[in-house]
């Protein structure tokens, strides 16, 4: 897969093949975990809850002094995560709330100094690494806790009403460059004391009015002290550079419905979707995808060529909740028997079309089509136009049991294959083409 549409030209300080070798990993893992973690998981109600509600510093402390994870256990996170088939693992190192999860030398706010006594990234890092998962670290440019962070559009202290006079006020006496240094010394934290991380995922700019982007974050310093502490870390597009030209590495359609995904095809790009609304832990809420959704997210993501940074929100006490796991188990099996149509898969040759009803991803090394069976058809066999005469084999992936081909009804330049009556009992069954 190479990066489309760019002449082998110096990006950043790498040549386009350079970039695509050093993603290689990433493009070829294509299932990775987003963890959402903080002391929002306290009042269990949105990770931006600080804002929504507009909560004073003081009346967020209680989440502070009554944050203790006891039943935190990273090596059962990654177990989870490597059941469900997922690669890599981006945590959230430090959310908006400007809580961090690390031992940062530069704030006292941050998990060592809770009743956790921990370094919660540490822990992460080391137990994802153990289970061969690649690790990641999400750093919020957004800071509500910080005294030099300006009042802005989201800030929980901005003025009611959009005016400038009021935000004058409140800004006098915090210098955005004190926490453009402060930014700078977290992130260079994060990439010298946990040895080699793989992804750097900055969320997020808002540049406009009462909004902040690339100057307000010093963007373009920034990314430069990122690649040279890792060369070979893949950063997100949320720095408020332009993609790809700037060196950063991927787009990040987020929360975006299967349809949107086409649009993304021929792009770098990977999009994060929750289980539900919130990326937090959020006891109350019921507007939870099916399993059916998620694994059709997966599907169509790989399917236009793009990867599936799917979240859970851990609750305050450390652990998934029922619901995220029986959604990871449900992921689990599918992926037990069919990741070979996920891994290292891409969207397929142009002159194969997508039956109805079904999805198509392609391995081109193994020269592999894989027919994804989102509705049955119950007449007994599928018919795969313009595929006739290129197919040497073909078998259901989960079980490699051989799916025989109709040479009477193959009329054309169809392809007939017979399908039992009776639908394997998988959610979406795969059928896997040998090509010629
Ligand atoms: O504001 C954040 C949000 O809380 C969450 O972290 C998502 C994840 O992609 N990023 C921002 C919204 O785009």
């Amino acid at each position: 897969l190479t990066l489309p549409g760019l002449a082998q030209k110096r990006l950043g300080n790498e040549t386009a093949s350079q970039k695509t070798k050093r993603m290689e990993w990433w493009t070829d893992a294509r299932f990775g975990m987003f963890i959402h973690w903080g002391l929002y998981a306290l009042p269990a109600r949105h990770e931006w809850v600080k804002s929504n509600e507009r909560i004073t510093d003081e009346n967020y402390q209680k989440y502070f002094e009554q944050f203790n994870p006891d039943l935190f256990d990273a090596k059962k996170w990654a177990k989870e995560a490597k059941a469900a088939g997922m690669k890599y693992a981006v945590l959230t190192t430090k959310h908006h709330e400007g809580f961090t999860l690390f031992d940062s030398k530069y704030t006292n706010y941050k998990a060592t100094n809770t009743q956790a006594k921990r370094d919660l990234v540490k822990e992460f890092v080391e137990a994802f690494r153990a289970e061969g998962i690649k690790v990641g670290f999400y750093y919020s440019l957004i800071d509500w806790h910080h005294p030099d962070f300006t009042v802005d559009r989201y800030h929980p202290l901005r003025p009611n009403k959009d005016n400038d006079d009021e935000y004058a006020a409140l800004n006098k006496n915090r210098d955005m460059a004190k926490y453009r240094k402060y930014l700078y010394d977290q992130v260079t934290e994060l990439l010298t004391r946990y040895g080699k991380i793989d992804i750097l995922w900055a969320d997020f700019s808002y540049p406009g009015k009462h909004g902040k982007g690339r100057d307000d974050w010093g963007s373009v310093a920034l990314l430069k002290q990122i690649r040279k502490l890792q060369p070979q870390i893949i950063v997100d597009n949320r720095l408020d550079l332009n993609d790809y030209e700037d060196g950063t590495d991927f787009e990040t359609p987020e929360q975006v419905g299967t349809k949107e995904l086409e649009k993304y095809r021929g792009k770098v790009w990977e999009t994060c979707q929750t289980f539900s609304g919130s990326w937090g832990y959020h006891r109350d809420e019921n507007t939870w995808k099916s399993n059916r959704k998620l694994l059709d997210l997966l599907i169509t993501s790989v399917a236009n060529g793009g990867n599936l940074l799917l979240n859970v929100g851990p609750t305050a006490r450390g652990e998934f909740d029922n619901r995220a796991n029986i959604a990871l188990d449900s992921l689990s099996l599918w992926m037990h028997a069919n990741s070979k149509s996920i891994y290292h898969c891409t969207f397929a040759p142009e002159e194969f079309k997508a039956t109805e009803g079904t999805k198509l991803t392609y391995n081109k090394d193994t020269r592999k089509l894989y027919v994804h069976l989102f509705e049955y058809p119950n007449t007994g066999y599928i018919t795969l136009d313009g595929y006739k005469n290129q197919v040497k084999y073909a078998q259901f992936l989960h079980d490699n049991s051989e799916i025989q081909i109709d040479n009477e009804k193959s009329a054309g330049n169809s392809l007939v294959l017979k399908l039992p009556k009776k639908k394997p009992d998988f959610q979406i069954p795969v059928i896997e083409l040998a090509l010629k």
